[in-house]
């Protein structure tokens, strides 16, 4: 038996293969996982944050994962938690960073509205690897004719894979959590250490080769048992004290759907190199399913009868009906999350926004459904239709960015909705308790803000603006509920009214 305090850190868990930094094998290895479980098992780590009854921090980062360092650290891996954070500062500095480590950062909202395409969510479980495309190949066994290794150079080569370029939306499945924190807790394991707001979502075109293809050509094809292809990529990732590199699955048939191009092996996004924050050398890109089947930094991909038994894939992702909660939900009581339901969000105007307007209120948002439907309608505060020309072009894997103007009467606090049909008519559920579930995952109701509303189209709201002004009260300089140092109203003005409308029947 070895015992803690003899491992050695320094060479028990380090890397094996030059140009592959931050990349630790441990699913070839048994023992090695069962060591580091040990030195897991030895240490204390920080206890993970509350949020039932301590709200979110208004910091930037949000939260610090100084568990998800330490994890690390204990197993000499803290070079990782450095190089990932100096990745961020590198690709990523204006993202709003939830997590610093493993990182997770939310797309601001002007940037998700400037374009159809971004390239800027990020959503990691472990740390950053830093692989040298020059000597990176990816490794391809388990249930097919010929296990290979493949060079990224050939894979790119057009003349040995033909190569596609597909426009998809990547979308967490945690997107719009906090709605649920808010409302609702559910499970603080891990999954609410991503308190996602309506940024955890991207669009972009990717470039690579369909996975179909590499299959049959590089492989022979895969053996008649096969029915999941799993993709391990090179992070490690951490879970109730054992180790794991990162693994997910995809059923064959999503592999074989519209000529492979719906699962790709990609390693240009938007037309430049894969940044290392979004997978460089390679990553999977599952079109229409969650985020998390789309594995970064892929290095292995095993054919397999059943889905991966990895975590992410097994543990995690999982929706939950409203009639499990936290003391009967098991692994194998909640359904893997595959294609996303449609959703949506409103990004302008902001939540608790006090708006300033002449009888109509701009809204703008995503719509986004998975699993090829595209957006189909979308319905602003819940009834007006935008216009087909105030929405972007339809994809079958993409969002689609709109634009209304609702005509607004109310005066003061008015709630703000967008509801959506994708082109199987699906729709969204109407409130965050409909589609409430113990893992926080996809929240797909219609999604409301508040806004307070100041209309000057109206001759009284007008004038009250310009008073509150000349009493420096102005909407930006005081708050709502400070209540005016002037009289609304004089005598004169009243007793005409008054008197012209009388308070009380004459008879
Ligand atoms: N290897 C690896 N792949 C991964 C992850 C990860 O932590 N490790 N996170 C997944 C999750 S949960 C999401 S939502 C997407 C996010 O992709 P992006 O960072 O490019 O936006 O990557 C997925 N692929
Ligand atoms: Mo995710």
């Amino acid at each position: 038996m070895v015992e803690v305090q003899d491992i050695d850190i320094k060479t028990a868990f380090g890397e094996e293969r030059l140009g592959w930094t931050g990349y630790v094998e441990w699913e070839q290895y048994p023992e090695k996982k069962a060591l580091a479980s040990k030195v897991l098992k030895a240490n204390k780590f920080t206890p993970i944050p509350e949020f039932q009854f301590v709200p979110i921090p208004k910091t930037n980062p949000v939260l610090i994962g100084h568990r998800w360092k330490e994890y690390h650290n204990v197993l000499g891996l803290q070079g990782i938690v450095d190089f990932s954070w100096e990745t961020v500062q590198r690709e990523k500095p204006d993202l709003i960073h939830l997590l610093d480590f493993p990182y997770n950062g939310e797309t601001r909202r002007e940037q998700i509205m400037e374009g159809k395409i971004t390239d800027n969510n990020v959503r990691n479980h472990g740390g950053v690897p830093d692989i040298n495309e020059d000597v990176f190949e990816l490794e391809i066994a388990g249930l097919v004719n010929k296990p290979v290794k493949i060079s990224l150079k050939d894979l790119k080569d057009p003349t040995k894979f033909p190569q596609s370029e597909v426009t998809v939306t990547l979308q967490c499945s945690g997107t719009r959590r906090i709605e649920q924190i808010n409302e609702y807790p559910g499970d603080g394991d891990e999954l609410i250490n991503a308190p996602w707001g309506e940024g955890a979502i991207g669009t972009a075109v990717y470039r690579g080769v369909p996975l179909k293809k590499v299959l049959k050509l590089a492989c022979g094809g895969v053996l008649p048992e096969c029915e999941h292809l799993e993709f391990i990529g090179a992070d490690t990732y951490f879970k109730k004290n054992n180790v794991f590199n990162y693994a997910v699955s995809a059923p064959l048939r999503k592999v074989r759907a519209s000529s492979g191009t719906e699962v790709l092996l990609a390693w240009e996004m938007n037309g430049k190199p894969l940044p290392k924050m979004h997978g460089a050398p390679l990553r999977v890109v599952v079109a229409g399913y969650i985020g998390a089947r789309s594995c970064k930094w892929v290095y292995k991909i095993n054919a397999l009868k059943e889905p991966s038994m990895g975590p992410v894939q097994r543990q995690e992702y999982l929706y939950f009906t409203p009639q499990i909660g936290k003391q009967n939900a098991k692994y194998s009581n909640g359904f893997p999350i595959g294609n996303m339901p449609v959703s949506s969000a409103i990004i302008f105007p902001l939540d608790k926004q006090t708006i300033v307007h002449s009888g109509k209120i701009t809204m703008q948002g995503w719509a986004y459904s998975g699993g090829g439907n595209w957006v189909q309608r979308v319905e602003g505060r819940c009834g007006t239709a935008v216009e087909e020309e105030d929405m972007t072009t339809k994809y079958y894997h993409a969002w689609r960015l709109w634009k209304i103007d609702l005509p607004v009467d109310a005066e003061g606090w008015l709630e703000l909705c967008v509801r959506t049909w994708d082109s199987s008519n699906n729709t969204e559920p109407t409130f965050v308790r409909s589609a409430w579930n113990w893992d926080l995952h996809v929240t797909s109701s219609a999604h409301r803000i508040k806004v307070y509303s100041i209309n000057t189209s109206r001759p009284a709201t007008a004038k009250r603006l310009q008073e509150l002004e000349e009493h420096g009260q102005g909407i930006h300089t005081q708050s709502l509920s400070y209540p005016a140092e002037f009289t609304l109203e004089p005598e004169a003005e009243y007793l005409e009214q008054y008197r012209k409308f009388p308070r009380e029947p004459a008879c």
